[in-house]
C-alpha cells in the first residue's frame, strides 16, 4: 500500500492525479501545510525539505518499504511500478521524459516564481528574501544528502548532472558565497569539477 502525503498544491496533485490514473491503490495523508505540519519532525524524517508530495511504499523494491519525494520522481516510480503512461518506445520515452522534466522544471519554476512574487503585500525584497530562503532551505537538504556521499545519489549518477551546472556561478552563487556554509556541497562542486568528462562538458 502506498501512503501519499499531500496537499491542495499543484505538485500534490501530480502525485494524486497518477496513482489514480495508473490504478495504484493508495491512501491520501493530508498534510495541513497552513499550520506548519510539513515542519513537523515525522514529515521532515519523511522528506527533509519539509514539502509534500511524499510517498511511503510500504512494498517497494525486493518488498522493502521505500519513501519518496519530487513530484517527477514520485510519477516516474508509479509509471515504473503499475507499467503505465512510460512508453517504452525510445522515441516515446524520450519525448515523455522531455514534456514531463518540462513541467518539472521550466513551467513550476516560473509558475511558483510568479505566485511568490505576486502575493500581495510583498514587496521586492521580501520576495527575494522568501525565494533565496527557500533556495538556502533546498542547498541544506542538498548538503544532507551529500554527507557522506561522494554523489548525489550515492555513486556518480545523471542527478549530478542535473544539479551541478545550475549551483555553478552566476546562479545560486551569491546564496553559496554569503549564506551558511555547506561544506559537503563545497566538496562535491570540487568533486565534480575533477571529472575530465565534467569539465569537458562546460
Ligand atoms: N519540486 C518539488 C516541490 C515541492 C513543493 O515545493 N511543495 C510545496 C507545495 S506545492 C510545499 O510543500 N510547500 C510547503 C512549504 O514550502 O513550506 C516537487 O515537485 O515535489
Amino acid at each position: 500500500m502506498i501512503e501519499c502525503y499531500c496537499a491542495a498544491t499543484a505538485n500534490s496533485q501530480k502525485a494524486t492525479m497518477m496513482l489514480e490514473e495508473c490504478g495504484v491503490a493508495h491512501e491520501r495523508r493530508i498534510v495541513d501545510l497552513a499550520s506548519g505540519e510539513q515542519g513537523s519532525p515525522a514529515h521532515l524524517e519523511r522528506n527533509p525539505a519539509g514539502a509534500v508530495p511524499v510517498i511511503v511504499d510500504s512494498d517497494g523494491p525486493n518488498g522493502e518499504p521505500i519513501t519518496v519525494s519530487q513530484s517527477l520522481a514520485i510519477c516516474l516510480y508509479v509509471a515504473k511500478k503499475s507499467g503505465k503512461l512510460l512508453p517504452e518506445d525510445p522515441r516515446l520515452h524520450a519525448r515523455t521524459m522531455q514534456w514531463s522534466a518540462f513541467g518539472a522544471s521550466d513551467l513550476a519554476a516560473c509558475a511558483t516564481a510568479l505566485y511568490l512574487l505576486s502575493r500581495p503585500g510583498d514587496e521586492q525584497e521580501r520576495a527575494l528574501e522568501i525565494v533565496s530562503g527557500r533556495l538556502t532551505r533546498h542547498l541544506a537538504v542538498l548538503d544532507g544528502q551529500l554527507a557522506g556521499r561522494d554523489y548525489v545519489a550515492g555513486d556518480f549518477t545523471m542527478a549530478d548532472v542535473m544539479i551541478y551546472p545550475t549551483l555553478l556561478p552566476p546562479f545560486v552563487d551569491d546564496v553559496l558565497r554569503r549564506g551558511p556554509s555547506f561544506a559537503n556541497i563545497e566538496a562535491w562542486l570540487k568533486r565534480m569539477a575533477g571529472r575530465p568528462a565534467i569539465a569537458r562538458g562546460m
